[in-house]
């Protein structure tokens, strides 16, 4: 029998951090890395985009699959680092039990890895004021609201989702992601929903939260990167979660020649192999939780992945 589910927390979050998942589309969830885990996944994205900036030309900025997916000054977006084996802090966030075990508790059972990337940002020379001087944001979603959700014990589910993590403190300046509460629930029109926020700004939250926090959210939900304002260097990383009807072995990527290696499958945990490879079609395996359960506040270990380890040796 499959030990997935069992290596992982559920449910994960509290009766209070599910309520207001549900009300409000999203959640912030305190220390679920520590200091010294957002550390070594800190210092593992600084190495990968040093690497990658080592490359030229820069067409060829590629390495087991991570590439920028913006490269300015001020800002490098680190696309498909979802298998960047030689940066184990990448592999250790994306396969994280307690971020895992959200990510399935939210979609209601089990769920595989689609997407995985980081930014590492500072302010930007320009950013786009509205009449008033208060920023605007690129605000979008990846799921239509109803096209992509259900409900199960009066609990909303999610069949992508996501788990943003800061690596850095965020404080009100330092650009923590922006947030529209409630619009995974809104199907007016993106632009509409964004016009009214923007005409009462406080139907726009922004994260700010201490380094290892973690912001659980469904793709329904509008959400936008901050602004920087202050001289503070912002480093987030992020997997995308989706349930078992999103095709397998396939991670998001601008470069039609993405595709998982099979010396990387090969080398994955069986514990963890459900995350990046499907072993049967759809077997979605749900699982349902009651608001008032209280959550499994065990501390499961991370999976490790001895044959990476050979291979790294070799
Ligand atoms: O940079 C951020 O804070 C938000 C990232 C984002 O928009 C996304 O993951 O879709």
């Amino acid at each position: 029998m499959k030990q997935e589910l069992r290596t992982r927390p559920f449910p994960a979050l509290t009766p209070a951090q599910r309520y207001h998942f549900d009300v409000y589309g999203y959640v912030i969830v305190p220390d679920v890395l520590t200091r010294q885990e957002c550390e070594v996944m800190r210092s593992d994205l600084q190495r990968l985009k040093k690497d990658l900036l080592a490359i030229d030309p820069p067409e060829n900025r590629v390495i087991e699959h991570a590439y920028f997916q913006t490269d300015s000054p001020h800002h490098h977006y680190l696309g498909a680092i979802g298998q960047a084996w030689s940066y184990p802090g990448i592999l250790d966030y994306v396969t994280h039990p307690k971020i895992v075990g959200m990510a399935e508790e939210v979609s209601g059972g089990k769920v595989h890895i689609l997407e995985a990337n980081a930014h590492i940002n500072r302010m930007a020379p320009e950013w786009d004021l509205d009449g008033s001087g208060f920023p605007k944001y690129g605000f979008h979603r990846g799921l239509p609201v109803d096209e992509g959700s259900h409900y199960k014990n009066g609990l909303v589910h999610a069949n992508f989702v996501k788990v943003l993590t800061n690596l850095t403190d965020l404080g009100p300046d330092d650009g923590g992601t922006v947030v529209i509460p409630g619009s995974h629930k809104t199907d007016a029109g993106d632009e509409a929903i964004v016009a009214a926020a923007y005409e009462d700004r406080s139907l726009i939250s922004q994260i700010v939260a201490p380094a290892g926090s973690a912001v659980l959210f469904t793709e329904a939900l509008l959400h936008a990167t901050g602004r920087i304002t202050s001289d503070n260097e912002r480093v987030i990383i992020i997997t995308g979660y989706g349930t078992t009807y999103f095709p397998w072995q396939f991670m998001e990527s601008h470069r039609s020649d993405f595709r998982i290696e099979d010396a990387f499958i090969e080398s994955i945990p069986e514990s963890l192999r459900d995350l990046y490879v499907s072993e049967g079609y759809i077997q979605r395996k749900h699982r349902y939780r009651d608001l008032s359960q209280v959550a499994d506040g065990k501390s499961y270990p991370a999976t490790p992945w001895p044959a990476l380890e050979e291979r790294r040796k070799s």
